[in-house]
């Protein structure tokens, strides 16, 4: 049952009843109309409450019936809304956590409305591509004025209810008991003569309302560039400002039906329930009991290891920081102080909360003051020998039952477990640099590493406001495996004649947000370089273009040395095209006996991301990932892939995996052809018409 209706003194109290989050899927829609039928036809009744049980008043539209029959089988939205607005008893909102979204809008539809402190309003429709679509554009200005209004709805970002007290949307706000106070209130009401006020009557005032108007849309409109939802909840607004209630409400409606059907809608639902997929390991119940982590350990205080401790120390974790030398510990401390006195600069840490976040660093030489540790993560130098006398100490300091992490992005994860007795206990913590800023944190699952182990990680990874992705044990893991692929196809499209700014601008025209040249040279050119010596030993039969190895030996490593792929000024990251640098590469070609030839914008973004698709195809026939949707997790959150679009796995569907298909073959027939291996499941999928997600 997703709705309750009990009787309470001459109140109906009509209770959502869907959880997690009270979604307002077609059995609660009906559930309400029934609710308010029954009320309507009791004589006993003089009021209604309209509440929610569990975390949520409501969360807002079930997402999942999106472009399925059921969003549009009645009772709709509009049709629920209109039964409580029209109801001749008062009807009395009573939202004590999260209203969002149809949740609200549903809320405005009440006569009345009465919040708990700490409820969470918004309309963050936008946030999945869409715009509030029942009612919400029309609602919330002559609710809480059109200024506040249009903020909320452009954001998506949620106001706790106490800010909103006085804003014209709440009749209270209370503190203590809601449920006592809504029947308290629902009473009062009942016995008062209707008819009982309405949101839609009221106006929307404003002094210069066009004028706010188009200065919104200039604002928003630079913005949110690719993103079409917002510009749109403003001409919603609008449409109701110039032509009344009704009027908006059919525009809002239409925006909302063509919205809902964009590619970009459906690349953000997808990241919603990607996000969300992704905490959930396929053979590790959510049940699995947890190792608890009160004490958290670094090993190493530079960039990495700082940044690490970081996520930690902000969510009130004290972890003890190892270094070797005084110095680097020293070098280390600064650098986090450092980074915690530009957030207060920016104003956004207090002053005082700077120094409470270094008391919870203990800093230290000695790997015995790791014994209380219960989670210990790694962050040595990325070579096996290091981390082989690093983990081979940690096991014989380390408390039992203590998970000990290694953040290595490239190296066997079994390998380094394999230098420990407690293999079970070993995981990899891939951490993305700036690790204190990015989101992505890359879970890597060790053979042996235990299930509660792994429980454990994505609970902390939550608590440290990381997307934690699962990998298996591959080299590079999900995202740098993919983008060596990916890194090849850039270097062979110089050999065939593009030049590094036209490889970036064409991939950045597309939506990433930086291209391979630039994103190398800001990582440093001696990184990838050091790798690829490697695989020339491990690979001999792997081909791969020279040219980067040509650059590297001029001494151009990037941003760090004032020159790469492109030319710095100091103080200056513009990076501006290198004369030499394409001098060198045509020389190259030439000597190669490569043929240059003008490359398309449209070829190199399809090289670049079906190289991508192709190599998670093949991450995912091995069970590397255990989704698509974690592949494309990886790519949105780590590697700067526009949202937009989805992920790499997304928008290959998008453009359907027969043509992908069809465009990796026709690669494969052309020069450097033999970096092409299609992955077999994509010709599997693209011969049933289907695609990665369904
Ligand atoms: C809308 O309302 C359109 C209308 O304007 C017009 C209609 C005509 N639907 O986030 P959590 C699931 S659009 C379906 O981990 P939390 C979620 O997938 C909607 N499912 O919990 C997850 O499932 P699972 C506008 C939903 O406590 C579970 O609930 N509303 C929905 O951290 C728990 O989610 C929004 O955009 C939904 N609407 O946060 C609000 N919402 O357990 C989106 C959640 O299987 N939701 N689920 O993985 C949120 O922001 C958060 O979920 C919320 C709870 C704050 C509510």
């Amino acid at each position: 049952m997703a709705v309750d209706y009990t009787t309470h003194d001459g109140v109906a109290v009509i209770t959502l009843n869907n959880p997690p989050v009270n979604g307002l899927g077609l059995s609660t829609r009906a559930g309400i109309v029934e609710g308010l039928e029954r009320a309507q036809n009791d004589p006993a009744i003089k009021a209604i409450v309209l509440t929610g049980a569990g975390k949520a008043f409501s969360g807002g539209a079930d997402i999942t019936e999106f472009n399925t029959p059921k969003a549009t089988q009645e009772p709709t939205l509009h049709t629920v809304i209109k039964a409580v607005e029209g109801s001749a008893k008062p009807v009395v909102a009573a939202i004590h956590s999260v209203a969002m979204g149809g949740g609200l809008e549903l809320a405005l539809g009440a006569h009345y409305r009465i919040a708990a402190h700490g409820a969470q309003i918004a309309l963050p429709e936008v946030k999945l591509g869409i715009l509030p679509g029942a009612g919400g554009t029309q609602h919330l200005p002559r609710a809480i004025g059109l200024e506040a209004a249009l903020n909320m709805m452009v954001s998506g970002a949620p106001v706790m209810s106490e800010k909103l007290a006085g804003s014209g949307l709440f009749d209270d706000v209370v503190e203590g008991n809601l449920a006592e106070a809504a029947l308290a209130f629902a009473r009062k009401v009942g016995a008062q003569t209707g008819p009982h006020p309405k949101v839609r009557d009221r106006k929307i005032e404003h002094a210069n309302a066009e004028g706010f108007i188009q200065f919104t849309r200039n604002t928003v409109g630079a913005m949110a560039k690719n993103f079409p939802a917002p510009l749109k909840c403003i001409d919603a607004v609008e449409a109701g400002v110039k032509n009344g209630f009704d009027k908006g409400l059919a525009f809002e409606r239409e925006c909302f039906v063509a919205l809902v059907q964009t590619p970009e809608s459906h690349a953000l639902r997808h990241a919603f329930f990607g996000e969300r997929a992704a905490s959930k390991i396929p053979d590790v119940p959510s049940d699995t009991p947890v190792r608890e982590i009160k004490q958290v350990a670094v090993i190493g205080a530079g960039t990495m290891g700082g940044g690490i401790a970081m996520n930690f120390i902000n969510a009130g974790l004290p972890v003890t920081l190892l270094e070797t030398k005084q110095e680097a510990l020293d070098r280390g401390l600064a650098t986090i102080r450092k980074n915690y006195e530009a957030t207060v600069k920016k104003g956004k840490l207090k002053p005082e909360a700077l120094e409470q976040r270094m008391a919870l660093i203990t800093p230290t030489l000695s790997y015995d003051d790791l014994k209380h540790a219960d989670l210990i993560v790694e962050a040595v130098f990325e070579e096996l020998g290091v981390k082989e006398q690093v983990f081979k100490r940690l096991d014989e300091v380390a408390k039992p039952g203590a998970i000990l992490a290694s953040n290595t992005s490239t190296l066997d994860v079994d390998k380094i477990a394999a230098f420990t007795k407690r293999p079970q206990d070993v995981v990899g913590m891939h951490f993305f640099s700036p690790a204190n800023v990015m989101k992505l944190l890359e879970v890597v699952r060790g053979k042996e590493t235990a299930k509660d182990v792994l429980a454990t990680v994505m609970q902390l990874a939550k608590k440290i406001k990381k997307t934690a992705v699962v990998s298996g044990v591959c080299d590079g893991f999900i995202g740098n495996r993919m983008i060596e692929q990916y890194i090849r196809q850039a270097l062979f499209m110089l050999e065939e004649g593009a030049l590094p700014a036209q490889v970036d601008k064409a991939i950045e025209k597309f939506g990433f947000a930086m291209g391979p040249f630039r994103m190398s040279d800001l990582a440093g050119n001696d990184i990838g370089w050091a790798i690829r010596k490697r695989r020339y030993l491990e690979h001999p039969d792997m081909h791969y273009s020279k040219i980067a190895d040509r650059l590297c030996e001029t001494g151009r490593f990037g941003q760090k040395t004032g020159s790469g792929w492109y030319d710095y000024k100091a103080g200056d990251r513009t990076a501006y095209p290198s004369k030499l640098v394409d001098e060198m590469i045509v020389g190259y070609s030439q000597e190669t006996g490569a043929q240059r030839r003008k490359i398309s914008d449209a070829e190199i973004v399809e090289r670049l991301v079906f190289a991508l698709t192709n190599e998670g195809a093949k991450i995912l026939e091995e069970g590397i990932a255990s989704k698509a949707s974690d592949i494309d997790m990886v790519y949105l959150t780590g590697y700067g892939f526009p949202l937009y679009r989805g992920g790499p796995m997304l928008y290959a569907d998008t453009v359907g995996l027969y043509n992908v298909e069809r465009a990796i073959r026709g690669y494969a027939a052309r020069a450097n052809g033999d970096a092409w291996q299609l992955a077999p499941s994509i010709a599997a999928l693209a011969e049933k018409g289907r695609g990665f997600n369904g």
